[in-house]
């Protein structure tokens, strides 16, 4: 990253429409006031704040078919799917400011959707408590914000499956999940079958992060698309009590600087989601603050570098 010195194109998606918890939707905001965009300038990054996306407010209403706001998320994901696909068709990194964790289903597609016509090969680094791999048929909520990943792995609604020129915008391969702690039942068993790795906390616990991560980012080449998806509720919720969902028993803060700043080694992230900040939940934006910390570690700060 250090060599190119990319624009970042920061993409604000205000909403919580995959969620039940309400507040997600200031979570742009949010991470303006911690100062995200000149944090990334100190660093010698040029920096475009498009703003938010317009979207359709959260209706508030039971699931309907397993699935709570299913139309409100398809139009949220399909503003957010063109965003991304503009930043990266001009060449930007593009970060976008969610928002809850449904917001990756557009994203993710973009940039798969990218990586296909240019022929890169897509990895994706999901930074979460939750394995997010629900669908309509298992979900314990309908909150579709447990259900990226599974849509993107081609398994969910009609509507949102299938945005990047394939029924799968991701093979199981794909995606490495780090830091999890919280799986509902079903979910287990769609993980098994789906063969997906996950590196929950008790991985971590054992081998550490150092070791979890050289093995999550050991095919990592030059041909890789690096997509980074953060989930502030990975972090553990005394250090960042802003989030939806807290789970305890998250990664320290160490532990969570040295995985971003691996991940910086490769040089190869080109695109990020900042998710699931619920400022109406958190304690002086501290959460929020913490993430434009970890962010700078993602574009490559670190205790010795300039
Ligand atoms: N697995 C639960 C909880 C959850 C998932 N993602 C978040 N919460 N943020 C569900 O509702 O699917
Ligand atoms: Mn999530
Ligand atoms: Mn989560």
């Amino acid at each position: 990253m250090d060599e190119t010195r990319r624009t970042i194109a920061l993409i604000g998606a205000p909403t919580d429409v995959g969620a039940s918890v309400r507040g997600a939707g200031m979570g742009p905001d949010a991470l303006r006031v911690a100062g995200l965009a000149d944090a990334l300038r100190a660093h010698r990054f040029t920096v475009v704040d498009r703003g938010n996306l317009a979207g359709p407010p959260n209706p508030g209403l039971a699931p309907e078919g397993g699935l709570r706001h299913l139309q409100e998320v398809v139009t949220w994901n399909r503003s957010v799917f063109d965003a991304v696909d503009a930043a990266l068709g001009q060449g930007e990194f593009p970060l976008l400011m969610g928002g809850d964790h449904c917001l990756a289903i557009g994203s993710i597609s973009a940039v798969a959707w990218h990586c296909r016509r240019q022929g890169k090969q897509l990895r994706v680094i999901w930074l979460d408590a939750h394995t997010d791999v629900n669908t309509e048929a298992i979900s314990p909520s309908g909150n579709i914000h447990g259900m990226p990943v599974a849509c993107l792995l081609g398994h969910g609604p009609a509507s949102l499956v299938g945005w990047s020129g394939e029924r799968a915008a991701l093979e199981p391969q794909d995606i490495d999940f780090i830091g999890i702690r919280s799986v509902d039942r079903d979910e287990k068993q769609a993980i098994r079958q789906l063969g997906l790795q996950v590196y929950d906390m008790r991985h971590i616990d054992e081998h550490g992060m150092r070791n979890t991560m050289t093995e999550a980012l050991h095919d990592i080449g030059d041909n890789t698309h690096l997509h980074v998806s953060f989930d502030l509720d990975c972090l553990d919720p005394m250090d960042a009590p802003g989030v939806g969902t807290g789970v305890r028993g998250g990664p320290t803060y160490r532990e969570i600087q040295l995985c971003m700043e691996m991940i910086a080694d490769t040089g190869r992230m080109g695109s990020l989601d900042v998710v699931e900040i619920n400022p109406a939940l958190d304690v002086r934006n501290r959460t929020a603050e913490l993430a434009v910390e970890f962010v700078q570690s993602l574009f490559g700060a670190s205790t010795l570098a300039r």
